[in-house]
């Protein structure tokens, strides 16, 4: 069995102004996979800057900084086996042209520069970027809530 992972999403501001929030979250959904954690914020500088310390000194790191906190961004945990290479399939590759017709990138852009959605390249990069922008204690057991529900759903008849 492959390994149970959670790894870091992020839909951009173009894909929040675009009203793609619900059909990207979807396509997480229906591929089964959990999200665990998720809110809607403005990326502050310190963590436009720690998100994307990788690219600092690129040509368009910039307007990566400047794309990133041009509006608010949907952030989430996305949990299941294999998630972290599983999420970046899904999403396709950074050059929506390149990106597999079926992927997200493919279907709802059509520059790298304003590419809808983020997700961890490696398990590493997915705690790293969870902690950027989540306490641990704002993530949850989605299955443990659900069976405590139905063991006291199951008690009470
Ligand atoms: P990824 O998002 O597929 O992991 P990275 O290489 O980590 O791709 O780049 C981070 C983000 O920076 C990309 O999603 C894209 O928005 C932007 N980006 C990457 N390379 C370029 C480039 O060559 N020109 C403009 N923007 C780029
Ligand atoms: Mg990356």
């Amino acid at each position: 069995m492959r390994p149970e992972e959670r790894t870091f999403v992020a839909i951009k501001p173009d894909g929040v102004q675009r009203g793609l929030v619900g059909e990207v979250i979807k396509r997480f959904e229906t591929k089964g996979y959990k999200v665990t954690a998720l809110k809607m914020l403005q990326v502050t500088d310190a963590q436009a800057k720690a998100h994307y310390a990788e690219h600092e000194g690129k040509p368009f790191y910039p307007r990566l900084i400047r794309y990133i906190q041009s509006g608010p961004v949907v952030a989430m945990v996305v949990e299941g086996y294999n998630a972290v290479a599983g999420v970046r399939h899904l999403m396709g590759s950074t050059d929506p042209d390149k990106a597999e017709v079926g992927t997200i990138r493919a279907d709802f852009a059509q520059v790298m520069e304003y590419n809808v959605v983020h997700g961890s390249d490696s398990v590493e990069s997915a705690e790293r970027e969870i902690a950027i922008y989540f306490d641990e204690n704002e993530i949850f057991d989605e299955r443990k809530c659900m069976s405590e529900l139905v063991t006291e759903y199951l008690d009470a008849d």
